[in-house]
């Protein structure tokens, strides 16, 4: 059955793709799977009929028949269980990606969050100065592990897998504040995931969503 996802109506990250319906599209692409998409505004995402579906009045939310799932990872593990290209089929590898997707959402992105909060939220508070540097550290240290971990190696666990998706996902919220830049393998580990046809088109559709929330065509 073809899902339907909902994503911003005008997303606030402008079409770089920043917003958490990205990882979903490109699951979504990876596994080759059609799928409809619903717009919703700020306002209506916090109306009783989105909440039915997300309790926290966000997007993305999945549908598929009587599925209803919200939390991006959790949306991503669902469509990766059904696809050997995001998860593999051997147990234990298939374990180890999986843990690849909770190191991303729950070790990696959590500083860069907060970091992201202190920047555009609270730059107005008298901690903001000190706070910057103290959480540029915390995203470098785990980098720093995790540039170790990669080395050499093209993807996290051999194979590309929905461990890196969530993981390129996650370092991509890091361009251009000059962080992620420092760590050469790692940056080129996200251009390879940029790289790959169905983030291509996982972008361009959502790209395309936006312009024309703008009247671009
Ligand atoms: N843990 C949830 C998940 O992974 O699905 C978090 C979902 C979430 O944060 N959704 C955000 C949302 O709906 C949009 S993606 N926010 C509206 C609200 O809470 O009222 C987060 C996001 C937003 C904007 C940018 N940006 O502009 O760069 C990046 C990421």
């Amino acid at each position: 059955m073809k899902p339907t996802i909902t994503t911003f109506e005008a997303s606030p990250d402008e079409g770089r793709g920043l917003a958490r319906d990205m990882p979903v599209r490109w699951a979504l692409e990876e596994a080759g799977r059609p799928y409809d998409v619903r717009l919703v505004s700020f306002a209506r995402m916090k109306q009783p009929a989105h909440r039915a579906l997300h309790p926290f009045g966000q997007i993305p939310t999945y549908q598929e028949g009587d599925l209803v799932l919200f939390e991006s990872g959790a949306i991503v593990l669902h469509i990766a269980e059904h696809d050997a290209g995001l998860l593999p089929g051997e147990a234990n590898a298939r374990a180890r990606a999986i843990a690849w997707m909770f190191a991303a959402l729950n070790t990696i992105e959590p500083p860069i969050v907060e970091r992201e909060q202190v920047e555009y939220l609270e730059a107005d508070r008298r901690w903001h100065e000190d706070r910057l540097p103290l959480l540029d550290e915390r995203i470098r240290n785990r980098l720093d592990d995790l540039s170790a971990r990669l080395g050499n190696d093209e993807w996290l666990g051999g194979a590309f897998s929905a461990g890196d998706l969530m993981m390129v996902a996650v370092l991509r919220r890091l361009a251009g504040m000059g962080i992620v830049e420092d760590y050469p393998n790692l940056s080129a580990y996200v251009a390879r995931g940029e790289a790959r046809p169905a983030y291509r088109r996982a972008f361009a559709a959502q790209l395309a969503v936006f312009e024309a929330s703008r009247g671009v065509t």
